[in-house]
């Protein structure tokens, strides 16, 4: 007997159907009749929503009412994807919606497709918070996660006919979105600009402006806890005080600006993934919404107090940064504490410090934000004052230590000119930590080797997870009723360790051909939504092998491209024969930074490969290419289920961990990566013989880079590589116009400063393993099998717990 534990609503379709109704006549005003499948979308949403209620009412009143601290999970980014189907999978109301939408009349598939995915993420970082609030809220831990509700998110990609990235802008929330309930009665002010003066005594800060944060709540629903958390996004909006003395002298424009430039704060999300801008509205976007969270859990926590008593803020809730975006969050509590509740400096410093906690996302220095200080001081004087001050005190304290001189300087949070927001995090919070093994290890040797000589103690790692919710459950349920019956329950949904016990099932055949049979469905519903989608023509029976996330140099498309070209190049001269290898079909999805030079050539490159590729006969069939634009949670949870093979090939010590790898593997690609971020450990759980390794470790970077790295001589070694690098160059993919990769093609020749080319050698080689096994689909399904079975570690529920036990120190509520 198979033990089924997931969430089950005890009301019929039938009633589903009528609260359906209900709310398209009462809320919606449309009869069934006259409704579209958007129409219906909308009233299943508010219908689900309302069942959650009375959960989210109790765990908010239980968070208040107990002694568990709270979690808050502070994130300029929180990239959801969509809710409809998450909601009900964790209210219990799955078959009842499906068999009402078709009582009603109309297609799931379609009232589904009617939700538009809400991209308020870049990438990795804002999918794992999204990741993490829904893994708390599975565990029962009380947990806000608080960030904003851009009005734009994340641009829509799409691709001209030259095969450039264009960018559109994504109007997510014109239609209407049934998720977020905004509630004006719990608004909050946010001020800038102005001067600090003197009054008795007391510094004060006069601002000059002021904007209306107001809270949009969403609901967060954990799977079979119980439990509903709040996503509290904040949007900007203007007071209606608005300039009479312009507006008198008729110029009613003028008076209206500050209301209009006001609401600008939450109207877009900055598309650069790893590397900040440095603009001012960024920084008011990020004060923005810190400043409105920290006096929100004030009013939370402290309901109704006048004076309420601070220093057991931290014993409230702890605030965790997710990377420095939300720093600022450091100086603004301290002078919430000081100027609006009058505690002294040492009572503030230490409520502040035993708040914060920060996590680190990156090794590449010109990821860490450093603000000008006069950016800080126009728009924030009293934070400038108070990081002077806090950087007077670090200096002090570093002496005591007896750390010398030069170093003191080199880690000064406030140099003058910049304020350092990683310092300022690693200094100001209790605990800093990395994302992966490697990347916690790379933080304390050398990105904050320094800081962790001197507090050791505060480091710590906390490898990442994904939500095995909707990246097994909901994307892949072929997958999941499998491993159901391989277990005999499902329980593994919320204890993700329990896929061990899929690893016996490995040796017997019968078992690993209906995984591979699953494997192989997948691949067909992928190739039909790729024609319905993107008018390509995908075939289920070539190896689908996936490379998906964001377009960065230092993650290395342009290796995958390579050889790609490579391989064509191969044929064409007649070198190897096009019957002789295994067709396979390549899938990129990555969107480039608009303002990113090189990751924007090496898009169009792609594509003009694809484009070359698929359109000649002599590959046809054995190698393709395909780019789907508009690479987002959507396309990835069908994508992922149908890969036979997954590309993880950064350069060593350059992606701090990676979460495609993990989703991957959990449902069953195979993965060829390099010895980076959270490869390490996936390749340590799934064993090394289940693992495609290649490339050069970091300390062999190292050595290369110090030995001085010249990437020509690669160039002229490998002439396959050469070819390659040469078929770009000659026009081949730009209708014989040879200036359009000119540039690409100098920096991978002269610089390269990822080492592209000096692991061009070792990918290749690798391929020939890659292609072996897959001949032999029996033993690739039983890797794939036994990868699945060992990344139960990699969910993001054992993530969270990671961080309650080491950094949090709290739990779940009690029933
Ligand atoms: N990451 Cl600094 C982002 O997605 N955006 C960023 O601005 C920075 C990091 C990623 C990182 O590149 C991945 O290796 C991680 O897996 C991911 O954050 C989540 O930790």
């Amino acid at each position: 007997m198979t033990e089924i534990t997931a969430p089950k609503s005890a009301i019929t379709a039938e009633q589903f159907a009528d609260e359906i109704r209900e709310q398209l006549k009462y809320t919606q005003g449309v009869t069934v009749e006259q409704a579209k499948p958007a129409d219906v979308y909308v009233a299943a949403s508010a219908a689900v929503r309302r069942h959650l209620m009375d959960s989210w009412f109790k765990t908010q009143a239980d968070m208040v009412n107990g002694n568990t601290k709270a979690v808050g999970y502070l994130s300029a980014e929180f990239l959801m994807g969509k809710q409809l189907r998450n909601a009900l999978l964790n209210a219990g109301l799955t078959e009842q919606f499906n068999a009402a939408v078709k009582e009603l009349g109309f297609s799931v598939q379609d009232v589904v497709n009617a939700e538009h995915e809400p991209g308020l993420g870049n990438g990795g970082l804002g999918r794992l918070a999204a990741c993490f609030i829904d893994s708390l809220a599975s565990l029962g831990v009380p947990a806000f996660g608080y960030g904003i509700q851009y009005k734009y998110g994340i641009f829509e990609q799409k691709f001209d006919e030259n095969g450039k990235q264009i960018e559109t802008p994504d109007y997510w929330l014109t239609n209407e979105e049934p998720w977020g309930h905004i509630d004006y009665n719990r608004d909050q002010k946010v001020s800038f600009g102005g001067e600090v003066v003197e009054e008795n005594g007391k510094k004060v800060w006069k601002p000059a402006w002021s904007v209306r944060a107001v809270p949009v709540d969403y609901m967060v629903p954990g799977y079979a806890s119980g439990r509903v958390n709040t996503l509290r996004l904040w949007t900007a909006k203007s007071y209606d005080e608005f300039d009479l003395l312009t507006f008198n002298k008729s110029e009613y424009l003028d008076a209206v600006k500050p209301q209009v430039e006001a609401e600008n704060i939450s109207k877009i999300l900055y598309p650069e993934d790893s590397t900040p801008q440095g603009k001012a509205l960024r920084l008011e976007q990020q004060y923005f919404f810190v400043s409105a969270s920290i006096h929100d859990a004030i009013r939370v926590f402290y309901p109704g107090q006048d004076k309420p008593d601070l220093t057991t803020f931290a014993d409230k809730i702890t605030f965790q940064l997710n990377d420095t975006h939300p720093v600022i969050g450091i100086p603004e509590l301290m002078r919430v504490l000081m100027d609006e509740y009058g505690y002294d400096w040492d009572t503030a410093w230490t409520v502040t410090n035993k708040t914060f906690n920060y996590t680190c996302h990156t090794l590449l220095p010109e990821a860490l934000e450093v603000w000008p200080s006069k950016l800080i001081g126009e728009l924030l004087p009293r934070h400038l004052e108070i990081i002077e001050k806090i950087q007077d005190q670090f200096a002090a304290e570093l002496k005591t230590k007896g750390v010398d001189e030069a170093t003191i300087k080199d880690m000064a949070i406030y140099t003058g000119d910049s304020v350092r927001m990683a310092y300022l995090a690693t200094y100001g919070g209790s605990h800093v930590n990395g994302v992966a093994e490697l990347h916690s290890q790379l933080l304390k040797d050398v990105t904050l080797k320094n800081f962790s000589d001197v507090y050791p103690d505060k480091f710590t790692n906390v490898t990442n997870g994904v939500t095995p919710r909707r990246f097994v459950k909901l994307a892949n349920p072929r997958l999941s009723d499998l491993i159901t019956e391989g277990l005999g329950t499902d329980k593994w949904v919320s204890d993700l360790e329990l896929l061990k016990g899929l690893e016996p099932l490995a040796a017997d055949d019968e078992f690993v051909k209906k995984f591979a049979a699953v494997k192989q469905a997948n691949k067909v519903d992928f190739a039909n939504y790729a024609k319905r989608e993107y008018g390509f023509d995908i075939d289920p029976n070539t190896m689908i092998n996936t490379m998906v996330k964001r377009l960065h140099e230092y993650k290395r498309q342009a290796l995958k491209i390579l050889a790609v070209i490579a391989r064509y190049a191969d044929i064409k001269s007649g070198k190897i024969s096009a019957d002789d290898i295994m067709p396979r079909t390549i899938v990129f999805g990555a969107k480039a930074a608009p303002g990113y030079y090189l990751a924007k050539q090496t898009i169009q490159l792609i594509n003009n490969v694809a484009r070359v590729i698929n359109n000649d006969p002599d590959v046809k069939g054995k190698l393709n290419v395909y780019f789907p634009w508009n690479y987002n949670v959507r396309l990835a949870q069908h994508l992922i289920p149908a890969t036979d093979l997954d590309e993880q090939i950064s350069q060593a010590g350059k992606e701090a961990s990676g979460t495609g790898n993990m989703k991957f593997a959990l449902n069953g690609a195979m993965t060829v990566g390099t010895l980076d971020g959270a490869n390490v450990e996936i390749r340590e759980r799934v064993g090394a013989e289940n693992f495609f390794l290649f490339g050069m470790t970091v300390d062999e970077v190292d050595a290369l880079y110090a030995e001085g790295y010249e990437p020509k001589k690669y160039y002229e070694a490998d002439p396959r590589l050469k070819a390659a690098i040469d078929m770009v160059a000659d026009g081949t993919f730009s209708n014989g116009d040879k200036t359009v990769y000119e540039d690409l093609v100098h920096d991978w020749l002269t610089k390269d400063w990822f080492m592209t080319l000096a692991d061009f050698g070792a990918y290749t080689a690798i391929q020939s393993e890659i292609e072996a096994l897959y001949a032999q689909p029996l033993e690739w399904n039983r890797k794939a099998l036994i990868n699945v079975a060992n990344s139960g570690y990699f969910s993001s529920d054992r993530s969270m717990e990671d961080y309650l036990e080491r950094i949090w120190k709290t739990g779940p509520l009690a029933d």
